[in-house]
């Protein structure tokens, strides 16, 4: 039998830290596989080797390339209806099904998809990733662990500042004004709620203790479905007992 993909979201608002946690994750989860002695042995219920893909949401910004560079600059990018969630949901469904993927590559630099498409191989672990990976319900249903990155505002702002400025190409008074005029609002509106759809909240990004636990759970997680390891055991009784 092999071991079905392990899929983690991990939402959070922009500037949060959320790709830091996700290359951390990834990092952690490829060097312990480096690390197994020999991968081969009694786990044949495994895939071949243990990997990782990363879908950043980003990547899925539905495309306007029909439009002209000035209406794609105005168009709310932190609005849910800013993303292609229809091919979202067929690629994850295919990575799922063990099929590779021809992810379209975006351009922060011109609002728009390249013409690119890089093939994304199926993995043992997919990590789903962007401010609204825990937005739609049809997607959060493929996720065995959802994780909100939960930084305060003001880091954000200044992180996002640095970015956009040296990375994307923007000027400081652009990303002041986007940032009050619509990255603000959707944050509160659409991203800050789905903090409550999480299995998990990571304060400051990636704090290393979180990121160790994280890649436990995941170990732990896909053990248990592969048979390893006994499931836990739900008593129904509350963790801690109150005076
Ligand atoms: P992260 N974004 C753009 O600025 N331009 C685009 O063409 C597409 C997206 C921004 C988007 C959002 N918002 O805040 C951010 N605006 O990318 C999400 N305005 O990316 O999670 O990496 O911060
Ligand atoms: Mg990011």
């Amino acid at each position: 039998m092999i071991t079905p993909s392990f899929v983690l979201g991990i939402a959070g608002g922009t500037g949060a830290g959320k790709t830091t946690v996700t290359r951390e994750v990834t990092a952690a989860l490829r060097a312990d596989d480096e690390e197994c002695e020999n991968p081969s042995a009694d786990r044949d219920d495994l895939m071949a080797s243990e990997s990782v893909t990363h879908v950043p949401l980003d990547n899925y910004y539905a495309d306007r390339s029909d439009l002209s560079f000035a209406r794609r600059e105005s168009i709310n990018y932190d609005h849910p209806s800013a993303f292609d969630w229809e091919l979202l949901r067929t690629h994850l469904d295919r990575l799922c099904a063990g099929r590779a993927v021809e992810m379209p590559q975006y351009d922060f630099e011109v609002h728009a998809r390249t013409d690119e498409r890089v093939r994304v191989e199926p993995a043992d672990v997919i990590v789903v990733e962007g401010i609204l990976a825990l937005h739609d319900e049809a997607v959060t249903d493929l996720f065995d662990l959802r994780i909100y990155v939960e930084t305060d505002a003001d880091v954000r702002i200044l992180r996002r500042i640095r970015r956009d400025v040296l990375k994307r190409g923007r000027s400081l008074e652009g990303v002041i004004e986007q940032y009050l005029s619509t990255v603000k609002p959707m944050h509160e509106q659409f991203v800050e709620p789905t903090k409550k759809e999480a299995d998990l909240v990571i304060p400051e990004g990636a704090n290393a203790v979180a990121v160790d636990l994280l890649e436990a759970a995941i170990g732990t997680i896909r053990n248990r479905r592969a048979g390893r390891e006994p499931p836990a055991e739900d008593t129904g009784a509350p963790l801690v007992e109150y005076d």
